[in-house]
């Protein structure tokens, strides 16, 4: 028998408690393969490695390898190349094959790497049983579609393209294939598909280029994997259909996974990506996840709220009435619900980025408005040269860094690569770092909540709309350079230029002795926080320079300041001669009125206080902020409200 290995490298998350993904993607090959008669009774498929293993322990556990495969993704590309050469290496005759979402479409890679042997292209069932069959029964490899190779003579064949066709795929979980997974010290998190393929088209994503005809896996067997996860006691699942709430078997899909959360208490979370048009469904099923602690938060996507963008990237998006409609369904619910926006995209322009994630506030999105810098997919059509071309891209290609990784961590030394727009025909790199700049602002002081209250103070009081007053706070704090907020802003500017030239990610540690590599606006805020006095004193002189002395500026900001959560406290009283909480209430429910001048008392209970600015932004910011963990008005904390 020949051994045959699968390496998925994925990252392991948690300090103390780590937890990885099951490989499924090597798994879904591998049970597909074990189906044909010829390749079990040739081949034996060793363990799947399926963590970043140094070089040294890959090579204490392969012996004689006939083939080895591996899944390539942008974060493990690099390690994939370096382990793939040294195998060859020591094992000249081994069969090495690339195949996952970094393969180049055609033989490219064969060309540019000599210890490449096979490339499969899309979808790597067929093509990987196709392979080992012909390898073992001696047939012709050019009649397997979706595979380049080298001939006899050393020239590059790529097969015909033949579109994946079945639905009767083994569940690579019921066939076993993770059995010997499952004593690794690691808690693993389930990866599960209800159906495959993407109707829709969008051009930053891996998938829009495919047009894929969308095939449901048997209900059988759906239901089947969710036993399996439920019995081996899989906290997390993450299903990876494109378009859940596509189908009205999603419903069906739902009660079933939330039965099993109510008879067995697994799995914990289930994610999905929610499909954009069927709102109405969408909320069903969404709350439905929410009230059962299946999911803390609804996503709903926009990418961008310009016309001209959504075109060139092929995309609609609902009317933002209607978003503003589904913002007051989920907050009445009680619902947190995060808006995405991605930054870069062709077609936007500084101020209509700026207007778009304005409008989000306006529109009720005051607490979780996520933006994704554009990156640039090798498979997307993005990423192609024509397309580049056309809109005039330009690129810088940066460290692959997880947000919230150890500073620290020892790793295997290899580093990850990704790439991102920073300029288009419509965003210069200059507005491009403009933008970024402001993203972070948002929600480093919106979103999370320091600005917040006062940001929409002054919208409804002082008919400031919110981009007025959040570039306006920016220009000020370019001015006053010498000022706590402008040495934050151009510490996070530097950053933001950082990337331009390839320097650093979108990530970086806290200064002082913080191993966390932090957010863009998680530092903004984190930073604001430590010097609270110095940064509420740039804004009530930014504030008086703005709008002029008024004597509501000293109750607001201590109203702003005494709703963030603070160290060591179980209880905290707010008083104001002010209601700005039932001010604020209404607003973020849609039914703004007048701000009241009247006596309230606010009693704060928080049953999980932090003793610690580290275990602050590590709690309640990292873990917490989907929560809207540093507001004490949030609903994760128990608010008593009284007039005096
Ligand atoms: C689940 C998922 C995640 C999970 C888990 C990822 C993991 N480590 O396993 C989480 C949420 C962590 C995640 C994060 C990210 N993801 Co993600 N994710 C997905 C998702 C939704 C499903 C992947 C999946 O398992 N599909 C089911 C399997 C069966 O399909 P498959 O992976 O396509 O595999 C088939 C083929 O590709 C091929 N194949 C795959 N491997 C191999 C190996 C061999 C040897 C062969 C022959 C064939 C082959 O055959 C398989 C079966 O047909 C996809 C989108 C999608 N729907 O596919 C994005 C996707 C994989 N993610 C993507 C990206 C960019 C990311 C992030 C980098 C985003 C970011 N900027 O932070 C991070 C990276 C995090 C990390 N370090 O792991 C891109 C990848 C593009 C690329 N070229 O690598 C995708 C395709 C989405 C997109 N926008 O286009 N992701
Ligand atoms: S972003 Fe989502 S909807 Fe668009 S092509 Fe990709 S998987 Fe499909």
């Amino acid at each position: 028998m020949k051994s045959i290995y699968f390496f998925q490298a994925n990252d392991v998350y948690g300090d103390v408690h780590k937890s990885v993904y099951f490989p499924y993607a090597a798994g879904c090959i591998q049970a597909f393969c074990m189906q044909d008669p010829i390749i079990t009774s040739s081949y034996r498929f060793e363990k799947i490695f399926y963590t970043r293993e140094p070089l040294e322990s890959v090579f204490r556990r392969l012996k004689d390898p006939f083939m080895v495969l591996f899944s390539c993704s942008v974060w493990n590309i690099e390690y994939n190349k370096t382990v793939a050469a040294a195998i060859k290496k020591v094992y000249p005759k081994c069969f090495i094959t690339f195949g996952g979402h970094s393969i180049s479409s055609d033989g490219a890679m064969l060309e540019q790497y000599a210890y490449i042997d096979f490339l499969t292209h899309r979808f790597g069932e067929e093509p990987t049983a196709g392979i080992l069959s012909q390898l073992a029964s001696g047939g012709q490899l050019s009649e397997v579609p979706n595979i380049s190779f080298r001939n006899g003579q050393g020239a590059v064949i790529t097969t015909r393209y033949e579109a994946q066709a079945g639905t009767d795929y083994p569940s690579p979980y019921l066939l076993g294939v993770f059995d010997d997974l499952l004593d690794d010290p690691y808690s693993f998190s389930g990866l599960m598909e209800t159906n495959r393929g993407c109707p829709n088209s969008c051009s930053f994503c891996d998938w829009g280029s495919l047009k894929s005809k969308v095939r449901l896996f048997s209900m059988e067997r759906v239901k089947a994997e969710i036993d399996w996860f439920v019995s081996h006691k899989i906290e997390f699942i993450f299903c990876a259909d494109a378009n859940f709430c596509l189908f009205k078997r999603d419903a069906e899909i739902a009660d079933y996974i939330v039965s099993c959360k109510e008879k067995y208490g697994y799995p914990k979370i289930f994610r999905v990506c929610f499909t954009k048009n069927r709102l109405d469904f969408v909320f069903e099923i969404g709350s439905k996840f929410v009230q059962h602690g299946l999911e803390k938060a609804q996503t709903l996507s926009f990418q961008s709220l310009n016309d001209q963008v959504l075109e060139n990237i092929g995309r609609k998006n609902i009317p933002i009435s209607l978003f503003r409609d589904l913002m007051e369904k989920y907050n009445r619910q009680n619902i947190t619900t995060f808006t995405e926006l991605i930054l870069g995209l062709p077609g936007e322009t500084y101020d209509s980025f700026c207007q778009g994630v304005c409008s989000l506030l306006e529109n009720g999105q005051h607490f979780a408005i996520n933006i994704y810098p554009c990156e640039l997919l090798p498979n997307a059509e993005m990423g192609q040269l024509w397309y580049r071309e056309k809109f005039n891209i330009r690129s810088s290609r940066i460290p692959f860094r997880m947000i919230h990784s150890d500073v620290c961590q020892k790793d295997t030394g290899i580093t990850e690569y990704v790439e991102f727009v920073t300029s288009t025909y419509s965003m210069d790199s200059r507005d491009w770092i403009r933008s970024l700049l402001f993203a972070s602002v948002i929600q480093g002081l919106h979103n999370l909540g320091i600005l917040r209250a006062v940001a929409v103070y002054c919208r409804y009081e002082c008919r400031c709309d919110y981009q007025r007053f959040y570039q306006s706070f920016v220009s000020y704090a370019f001015n006053e350079t010498t000022h706590f907020i402008g040495k934050l802003l151009l510490r996070i500017q530097a950053l933001c230029n950082g990337v331009l030239l390839g320097q650093n990610s979108f990530v970086a540690p806290l200064d002082g002795t913080d191993h966390v590599y932090w957010g863009f606006d998680e530092l903004i805020f984190l930073e604001s926080y430590r010097s609270a006095s110095l940064f509420f004193a740039d804004v009530k002189s930014w504030l008086e320079n703005t709008f002029g002395a008024n004597e509501i500026w000293d109750p607001l900001l201590d109203y702003q300041f005494a709703i963030i959560k603070k160290i060591n406290r179980s209880e905290v009283i707010i008083r104001s001669d002010y209601d700005f909480y039932t001010f604020f209430t209404r607003v973020f429910l849609n039914a703004p009125q007048p701000l009241e001048k009247k006596e309230i008392r606010l009693r704060i209970r928080d049953d999980h206080p932090v003793s610690s600015f580290s275990q602050l932004a590590r709690e309640t910011v990292w873990y917490g902020r989907n929560r809207r963990e540093t507001d004490y008005t949030s609903t994760h904390y128990v608010v008593e409200y009284s007039e005096l």
